[in-house]
């Protein structure tokens, strides 16, 4: 090592400051996206609890080891020259580089195998059965031993109770992905993937699909509501229920403008699985997939022209349609509850 710079220690301060603001600025901008409905930091279920605690026990460490780096430059840089010898170096580099790093990764490996581990399921667990379709979510609720309920865009789990998810694809490959509740899980055409989950808190949160599949791609994402599972029950059954006996203006217009060709509306109109199902659309918190919140204004305008609000949806647009026949059809659609 050469002699001691005598201006070295304002540049090392120069240096630290620098680094320092960055680190400060950096923590600010990452942490404001931490919170939310759609945030793997807002955790509600034990898998993400999981990955949360590792996020976190991953930052300290990695925190700790920068710092003790950069100390060791540091103490290296300032101490003068040949108090430094071959042998102490080699030293470091066995402990730090080679011992260290093999006792760190086999501790984090055997900590987080058990964490990777599916939950165990049994015959009573409810099953849910999810389809990414371009660009929404066929969602089908399997209770064991009760029928099976045919909803969209929005999905409902009961709080402390484990829930079996199996994710399939008709078209493209989507990835089903709820940061909160769990990892992301690819829905892959011509096979089922299976996604075991418990919520621990209740509230309302946010998936989206996290595999680009289209134009409409960013506009796929859904409401998940964790509720009580007695609240659960009685909104299954509810769910489970067909279409009220409604006998508006808008019901003979949606069969007329040939909605039911796509859509079924369970005890109105039974004719087809294209769309997604609406026997209780009015209350979805969201229209069109986390596009637009649920009001009779916004479902007028998604039913005249999809496409303005979804680019490339699979719903042709009825532009020639009257405003007062889009708002009869919404005002049916919305009391659909
Ligand atoms: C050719 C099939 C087809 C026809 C006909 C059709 N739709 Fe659709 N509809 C779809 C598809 C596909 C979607 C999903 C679009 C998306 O979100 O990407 C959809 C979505 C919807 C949604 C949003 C559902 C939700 O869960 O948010 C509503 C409401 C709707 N359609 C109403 C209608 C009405 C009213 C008509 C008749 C005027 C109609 N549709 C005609 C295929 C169709
Ligand atoms: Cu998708």
């Amino acid at each position: 090592m050469t002699d001691r710079n005598p201006d070295q220690p304002a540049v090392f301060k120069a240096i630290s400051r620098g680094l320092l603001r960055l680190a400060y600025g950096a923590a600010v901008a990452l942490l404001g996206g931490c919170t939310g409905v759609q945030s793997t930091f807002s955790a509600f279920g034990i898998e993400a609890e999981s990955t949360r605690a590792l996020t976190w026990g991953m930052t300290a460490a990695a925190t700790v080891i920068t710092i003790g780096v950069l100390w060791l430059a540091w103490h290296a840089a300032r101490t003068p020259a040949g108090r430094l010898d071959h042998q102490g170096g080699m030293r470091v580099i066995l402990w730090l580089g080679a011992i260290g790093p093999t006792v760190l990764l086999t501790a984090l490996l055997v900590s987080s195998l058990p964490k990777m581990r599916t939950l165990p399921t049994g015959a009573d667990d409810l099953r849910i059965a999810v389809g990414g379709e371009q660009f929404w979510w066929r969602v089908r609720y399997l209770p064991a031993g009760g029928q099976s309920v045919e909803t969209a865009n929005e999905i409902r789990v009961p709080v402390g109770r484990t829930v079996a998810f199996a994710l399939s694809s008709p078209d493209v490959i989507h990835s089903f992905w709820i940061p909160g509740l769990a990892g992301k899980v690819d829905m892959i055409p011509g096979r089922t993937n299976d996604l075991v989950v418990r919520a621990t808190q209740a509230g309302v949160y946010r998936g989206a699909c996290a595999e680009f599949c289209g134009l409409s791609h960013a506009r796929m994402a859904f409401d998940v509501v964790a509720m009580e599972p007695a609240d659960f029950d009685r909104w299954l059954a509810d769910a489970a229920r067909p279409a009220a006996g409604i006998d508006s203006p808008g019901r003979h217009l949606f069969e007329e403008y040939g909605c039911s060709g796509c859509h079924t509306i369970r005890g109105h109109a039974e004719d087809s699985t294209i769309g997604p199902d609406l026997t209780h659309v009015g209350s979805r918190r969201s229209l069109g997939a986390g596009t637009l919140p649920m009001t009779r204004d916004a479902l007028s305008r998604f039913i005249r022209n999809p496409a303005s609000v979804k680019p490339g949806a699979l719903m042709p647009s009825f532009k020639d349609m009257p405003g007062k026949d889009a708002d009869a059809i919404s005002n049916y659609l919305a009391e659909l509850r």
